[in-house]
């Protein structure tokens, strides 16, 4: 308590920061050519060089002995390839080089310098490189240029722009406070890019045990390290910050395509406590014609917090709930915690102990810590058979007509004075003991595993929706994640946006905040803007909690109601347009909302957009994030740029002062793209036939569009049954040429879309070389897909 008053500085306190001392590496011994990689003895220890691609290469070191190179990683997704190397050795350097970088080694000392395939240096180490202590700490010293931005880290609080940070990777239960220094948070990602003047590589430190990512305690060097483990780590030469996430992606996987319901309008509440609430909540949505999707059931739904029950006086008919919403094309997504109540009449829990699913310490004794419903056991995500058995347990959901799982708690988040499990738990981790200490970081994200493929199992070949708040790197092949709990502070707002961009810099592309804020009493002007955001953040979820007002779009009078409903209804009409952005991060990791520097990696001013982001590359948004504000700054990037809603084009390469009611979101599209639309539904269970593409003509210059759409709730997709075109656009003074490309259209619900211009000037249309004879004053005609 002492440290939350004055006495925290206290004048007689000493300082201990810096005040480590790690062993070098030391010089080459020996350099051995294995199979698949390089092995270098050095005085400290042993380091191993892998190519998994000829654009990533992966540095291991071991102080102990050999590197571990077999991947146990829970992470990485894939095995080395075949890349051909060539090994070049002089007096004082041994290189390795393929045809997208080299990987120079410098013999005394031993130090690493990877170089792009030009010799441009990326990433170097110099006095200092690797090293460790004996008490099982290791660190990588790499030097920093002063050019050098940060980006990534999963999910921290603060500016997009991580340099001069200090950050830590333990997954952590924080009620509160979220401010810019709160760290860690529930994520650990321990990946980041860098970018410098337009090149960008990027680094991923595969350890699970806490590590420690510094670019603040110097000026010219960064660190990062682990508490123990290996250094383990891979190096993503770029060069675009594009090219660094499918590279990262290609190592720690991609998202699944979500069902389209997972994108629409989610809403919650900690919590709804009865069925009656729930179905009245449906009706009034219906009644006022707001889109919704979703539900959320909190964990007033169960008896008593168990896991897998329902309480049978507040929800007596779940099932008949489940059905009648789905009827009305309203999922339920209810939660789920790890904490499983020691309650020896509880079947979860007697069969958790008779089949030995729970956590325990070498000596054999269960882990028990305190939760939701009171002392609880932890089941072992790390092993096997305990995730089956999870994920089996999972057919009492499905079976009730559930498709969607939110899983909390998982860091996981005990209530005692380290927050979470006791460090000395010895998981069984399939067969490879390991601590809690060194397996902490997973834990959430093994049992987003175990869900999403028991959920996957059970739902027979429909696709589940996970919701989690802890992960570890690739969480983005289970879950999508929400930020955690967030207040009703126009700070938390506007700390949303570098927060979900960075998260989808980390793999992440499915990310959101809680729309109005969490904790604390939200209102009707900071709930509407927040509104405008999250029709446009990947993840769309108002939530809010306990004893604070109620949030639905409805409870701050008619006025703001209607504002909501307009930007609810908007989320709806662009659905086409972001589910195809949601299929490029299924297949390249590229995510759905972006930071400016992503699609313009060379222009500076784009290094530290905060309050204004992308979605997708041809479209930015700039909202409002603060109260009583109508006008503010929008920074656009070279190109002309289309206000979405007024159509009055803007110049690029500067910034321009817009305006914007509380009714209004200021858009603007790049001149030349396209957008693709939809009819609005009131949920996705309606298909939306009637698709516009609006191609914002210009008079110069070209762009491909990717349409993609399938069922939107099978993996049938997998088997070819989509509906995917590139529509090819070139402009020039006199004409427009459109070409229809890779077409496929296996889907059958629909053989034609719209297309309509914005600002066409008196240029001739040519779709695939037959020109387009425009009907009536509209400037759209229907193109055959
Ligand atoms: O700290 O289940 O972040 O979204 O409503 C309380 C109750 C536990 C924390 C989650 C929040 C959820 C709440 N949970």
């Amino acid at each position: 308590m002492l440290e939350d008053t004055s006495f925290a500085i206290h004048p007689g306190k000493k300082n201990t920061v810096g005040d480590t001392h790690f062993h070098d590496i030391g010089n080459l011994v020996e350099a051995v050519e294995q199979q698949e990689s390089y092995h270098f003895q050095c005085e400290q220890g042993v380091v191993s060089v892998r190519f998994y691609r000829k654009d990533i290469v992966r540095i291991t070191m071991d102080p102990e002995g050999n590197p571990q190179e077999n991947n146990d990683s829970r992470a990485v997704t894939t095995s080395p390839g075949k890349v051909s190397v060539g090994l070049k050795e002089e007096e004082a350097f041994l290189t390795l080089e393929t045809e997208a970088m080299k990987v120079r080694i410098n013999k005394q000392p031993f130090r690493i310098t990877v170089l792009d395939h030009q010799s441009n240096v990326i990433s170097a180490e110099d006095e200092r490189g690797m090293g460790f202590q004996h008490s099982g700490e290791v660190i990588a010293h790499k030097k920093m240029d002063a050019a050098d931005r940060f980006y990534g880290f999963g999910e921290k609080s603060g500016f997009l722009d991580k340099r001069g940070e200090k950050y830590t990777m333990w997954n952590t239960d924080v009620y509160a406070p979220h401010n810019p220094e709160t760290d860690p948070l529930y994520e650990s990602i321990p990946y980041f890019m860098v970018l410098n003047q337009g090149r960008a590589h990027g680094v991923f430190f595969d350890n699970t045990y806490k590590t420690t990512f510094d670019m603040k305690s110097e000026e010219t060097h960064y660190s990062f390290s682990a508490e123990g483990g290996q250094l383990d780590y891979y190096l993503f030469v770029g060069p675009t910050p594009k090219d660094v996430l499918e590279q990262y992606t290609f190592i720690t996987g991609r998202m699944p395509i979500p069902p389209k319901w997972a994108i629409g309008y989610h809403q919650s509440r900690y919590s709804y406590e009865t069925e009656e609430e729930v179905r009245g909540l449906a009706k009034t949505f219906k009644e006022k014609g707001i889109p919704v999707d979703v539900i959320y059931l909190d964990i007033h739904y169960m008896d008593e917090y168990r896991v897998f029950t329902f309480d049978k006086e507040r929800f007596p008919n779940p099932e008949g709930m489940v059905e009648d919403l789905k009827n009305q094309g309203i999922r339920i997504v209810p939660i789920v915690d790890p904490g499983v109540k020691k309650d020896s009449e509880y079947k979860i829990y007697q069969e958790g102990v008779r089949e030995d699913h729970f956590c325990k310490y070498i000596e054999g004794d269960t882990y028990y810590g305190e939760v939701w419903p009171g002392i609880s056991a932890f089941p072992d995500f790390t092993d096997e058979k305990s995730r089956k058995w999870w994920g089996d347990k999972h057919s009492f959901y499905t079976d009730l007509g559930i498709e969607g799982i939110w899983n909390d708690m998982n860091e996981p988040a005990v209530f005692n004075e380290s927050k979470t499990m006791d460090p000395a738990v010895m998981h069984r981790n399939d067969g490879n003991p390991k601590t809690h200490r060194a397996l902490h970081n997973i834990y959430g994200y093994m049992m987003g595993k175990a869900t999403y493929e028991g959920m996957k199992e059970k739902l027979d070949g429909k696709r589940p929706f996970l919701l989690t708040r802890a992960g570890y790197a690739g969480v983005q092949r289970y879950a999508s994640v929400w930020t955690g709990d967030n207040r009703s502070f126009w700070e938390h707002l506007q700390m949303s946006l570098p927060m979900v961009m960075n998260l989808g810099l980390s793999g992440v592309a499915f990310t959101g905040p809680d729309v109005g804020g969490f904790a604390h009493d939200t209102n009707g002007e900071l709930l509407t803007r927040w509104t405008q955001v999250g029709a446009f953040t990947p993840y769309f979820r108002n939530h809010s909690a306990i004893g604070t007002l109620y949030q639905e779009p409805w409870q701050f009078g008619e006025k703001y109601e209607a504002i909501m409903k307009d930007f609810i209804q908007l989320r709806y009409k662009w659905m086409p347009q972001l589910y195809s952005l949601f299929q490029q991060a299924s297949e390249k990791g590229l995510p759905v909302m972006r930071p400016l520097l992503m699609e313009y990696p060379d222009d500076p001013k784009t290094y530290q957009l905060n309050d204004q982001f992308m979605v997708g590359d041809n479209v930015v948004i700039a909202p409002i994030l603060a109260p009583g504000i109508t006008d503010r700054a929008v920074y656009l990037p070279e190109g002309e740029w289309v206000d979405y809603f007024s159509g009055k084009v803007l110049e690029g390469k500067r910034a321009h002062l817009v305006h914007a009611e509380i009714d209004e979101l200021p858009i603007f599209v790049r001149k030349g793209t396209v957008l693709a639309h939809g009819n609005v539904v009131d949920s996705m269970v309606q298909t939306q036939e009637e698709i516009t593409l609006h191609v914002f003509a210009d008079t110069k210059g070209s762009y491909n569009f990717h349409f993609y759409d399938d069922d939107g709730e099978t993996f049938r997709h997998e088997e070819g049954n989509c509906l995917t075109f590139t529509l090819e656009l070139n402009y020039s003074e006199e004409n427009v040429f459109i070409r229809t490309c890779e077409k496929h259209n296996n889907l059958g619900s629909y053989s034609h879309v719209n297309v309509e211009f914005h600002g066409l000037e008196e240029q001739k249309v040519v779709v695939n070389d037959q020109e387009v004879e425009f009907t009536g004053s509209e400037k759209r005609f229907e193109l055959e897909i």
